[in-house]
């Protein structure tokens, strides 16, 4: 990971201005940011890994973060209670599929309700915002894993793709600076207003939107998705200003999903 490439590209006031750079990195970048706060470190702080080994999704699932991928995990210490910071994950969805767009793909990149931006209905990025208090004060960190430029996924994975296979060409270290730029301004919007000035956008390049879907209690199944209860079936009718995932029943009620998983029916 080239520095002086990330700090070329890099317009924020905040976000990234202190940064941890690592080519390879034992454990998951969000571990490593949160012992940065544990010392103190500022909003904005961040860590950027190009290998990262023990990498974290959500519900205790693993994500590979192998040879062409980048890792990134971005310290913020919000001014906002903690029940209205759900939504960020997918302010910062939309940040990192801006800053992919900025690379080519256009309308193909699209966000899969709550954090995953897919290509073409492959996955090449999942994001992980955590939140812990930390020294009595309120830490959230975005973890933000993208697949840039591996030429292949081991077979148990055959939903993943990465930017260069779905022909998009994206320097790591561009992209990860243009994640950057997005998601500074992208944050201090949602802390201003929160998720409804971003309910149109996300509408318009969601995934599944007037399409049939189930939602899934992974959460019940301890993360496992082939094995998880549908917890209901309907027509997905976007998302609400919470960023709650809206959901038409056949009766025509609507039901709101503040968690849980997502299978649409093709
Ligand atoms: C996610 O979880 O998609 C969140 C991934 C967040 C990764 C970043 S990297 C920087 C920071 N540090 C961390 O330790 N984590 C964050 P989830 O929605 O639960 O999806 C996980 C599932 O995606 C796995 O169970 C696999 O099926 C699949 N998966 C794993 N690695 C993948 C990859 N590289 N590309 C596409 N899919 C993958």
């Amino acid at each position: 990971m080239d520095r002086a490439l990330i700090e070329k590209h890099l317009k924020t006031k905040r976000l990234g201005q202190k940064l941890g750079l690592f080519d390879r990195i034992e454990y998951s970048t969000n571990d490593a940011v949160f012992e940065l706060a544990g010392e103190g470190a500022s909003h904005g702080t961040t860590v950027i890994a190009g290998v990262q080994e023990n990498g974290k999704g959500r519900l205790g699932r693993t994500w590979l973060s192998g040879e062409g991928s980048l890792a990134m995990s971005i310290l913020l210490r919000p001014d906002v209670p903690a029940h209205e910071l759900p939504p960020l994950t997918l302010v910062c969805a939309l940040s990192v599929r801006r800053a992919i767009t900025g690379f080519g793909g256009n309308g193909a990149v699209r966000v899969k309700w709550p954090n995953d931006i897919l290509v073409y209905g492959k996955k090449v990025c999942g994001i992980l915002l955590e939140q812990r208090t930390v020294s009595s004060k309120n830490c959230v960190v975005a973890g933000i894993g993208v697949n840039v430029s591996q030429e292949s996924f081991p077979d148990d994975l055959p939903g993943a793709a990465s930017l260069r296979l779905s022909g998009i060409n994206a320097e790591r270290e561009a992209l990860a600076a243009e994640v950057l730029n997005h998601f500074e301004e992208d944050y201090e919007k949602f802390v201003r207003g929160g998720f409804e000035p971003f309910v149109s956008e996300y509408t318009a390049c969601m995934v599944g939107v007037g399409v049939h879907a189930d939602v899934l209690d992974s959460a019940a199944s301890g993360g496992d998705k082939e094995s998880a209860a549908i917890a209901a079936s309907g027509v997905c009718r976007g998302v609400d200003t919470e960023g709650r995932f809206l959901l038409e029943l056949p009766d025509g009620e609507r039901l709101a999903f503040a968690g849980g998983e997502i299978s649409i029916r093709s």
